[in-house]
């Protein structure tokens, strides 16, 4: 059955009025309201949100589905504030049991890759004192100038709020000196929830979520391009994540300045939340459709493939999800440390593209901004033509 068959069943033969009602708006391209998206998250089923979410989906993409080549550094992963779900904040008492990078080191990691067909750093780590607004500075540029077409994604309104402070700078100010000093776009990180009723408890100290909305307004308003994270499925309710979104999505109508949103899966291991179960993955599936669903003004939903596993990241792209982030290789500490599926987070390209080609998806290489840089929908490798399927089911010769 196609989707707006699908959704055409909902609206004719749903028992439940709510559901008629928010699949019409879908239908419609009507916007939901945050009530909708509550009694989604609390009544509906996944296989109805997947519908209405794959709908929307294939309506913005097709079968398209984003990946690129990227790596991440972490210049420490010590850091002086104390967010209960983070794995890093414990280790500010055993200094010595982790890593504090200088700016040869974190070029040494950079020319690593000068074979490699990679078009982004991603940047993100602790926040520490010798981290400052030179540091950071000085970093983008030496990268710059090493290779001038790497795309720098680096830090997030923690690090600016906090090194912006210090050097006592307004955001704009700092923001422009960042620009200026190499400057590409903001990852999503630092979002957490946006509710002090929950950020307080889990993310206390660092920049409230006022605080982190408005580095990203300042940032979008200066002409650049920035994603968005949740992190859910530890001591929040939806009503927290529906103001998350909340907020996130009238900050959209103004600026529009964010590419994508990145729902984070809450992962346990290592860190001061350690007794709380994970969400099932259920819950995972329909938290990334009500958000396709209820943020009409994002164009991309994102699953970071390496923190829910492979098997899950192909299951979402069914559920609203139209990016699998990138080819990532191990440097990524933060989510081994705290438990995600993959403990060596590398795929090659082509073990991405048959990720993605397996659930009859279309596979894009892109870069940071969208712009298409492989389109891999004829490509077929070698590898391809030995898949008989998951099961390996033997053929079958009629
Ligand atoms: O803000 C920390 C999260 C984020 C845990 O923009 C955890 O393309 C789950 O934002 N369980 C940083 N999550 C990572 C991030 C990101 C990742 C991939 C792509 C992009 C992008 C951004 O990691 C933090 C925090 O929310 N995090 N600890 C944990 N135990
Ligand atoms: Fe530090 Fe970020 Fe971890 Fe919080 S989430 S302790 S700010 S590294």
């Amino acid at each position: 059955m196609q989707d707006s068959n699908k959704i055409g069943h909902i609206i004719n033969n749903s028992e439940s009025g709510k559901l008629k009602e928010v699949a019409r708006k879908v239908y419609d391209q009507e916007r939901i309201s945050d009530d909708d998206a509550l009694f989604l998250f609390q009544d509906a089923s996944l296989s109805e949100v997947g519908i209405l979410a794959n709908h929307i989906r294939e309506q913005k993409h097709g079968d398209k589905t984003y990946f690129n080549r990227n790596f991440h550094m972490e210049p420490t992963n010590v850091c002086l504030y104390t967010c209960t779900f983070c794995s890093y904040s414990r280790l500010i008492k055993k200094r010595e049991e982790g890593w504090e990078y200088s700016l040869e080191d974190m070029m040494e990691i950079v020319k690593g890759y000068d074979d490699q067909a990679v078009t982004e750093v991603h940047i993100v780590g602790g926040v520490l004192p010798q981290y400052d607004v030179e540091f950071y500075t000085n970093l983008f540029k030496a990268i710059k100038a090493h290779r001038p077409a790497l795309h720098i994604k680096a830090l997030t309104p923690v690090e600016y709020h906090y090194i912006f402070k210090k050097a006592k700078m307004s955001y704009q100010e700092g923001m422009e000196t960042m620009k200026a000093a190499g400057l590409d776009s903001m990852p999503g990180g630092g979002a957490e929830i946006f509710h002090p009723e929950i950020r307080d408890q889990i993310a206390g100290g660092k920049c409230s979520g006022d605080q982190w909305l408005e580095i990203h307004r300042i940032w979008h308003k200066l002409g650049h391009r920035s994603n968005a994270t949740m992190l859910y499925g530890h001591i929040e309710n939806y009503e927290h994540r529906v103001d998350h979104m909340r907020q996130l999505r009238m900050l959209q109508d103004e600026t529009k300045g964010f590419q994508t949103f990145i729902p984070l899966k809450f992962r346990n291991k290592g860190n001061q939340l350690s007794h709380l179960e994970e969400s099932v993955i259920v819950e995972d599936l329909k938290n990334y459709a009500i958000s396709r669903i209820y943020l009409d003004n994002f164009d991309h939903v994102k699953a970071y493939w390496p923190m829910i596993g492979r098997e899950t990241a192909q299951l979402s792209l069914s559920f609203g999800v139209d990016d699998l982030d990138g080819t990532i290789d191990d440097t990524t500490k933060i989510y081994t440390m705290a438990g995600s599926e993959e403990q060596n987070p590398s795929l090659t390209t082509e073990q991405l593209v048959q990720m993605i080609k397996r659930v009859n998806r279309y596979p894009i290489e892109r870069d940071t901004l969208y712009n298409v840089i492989t389109d891999y929908k004829d490509v077929v490798f070698e590898s391809d033509k030995e898949f008989r399927g998951y099961l390996e089911l033997p053929v079958i010769n009629n």
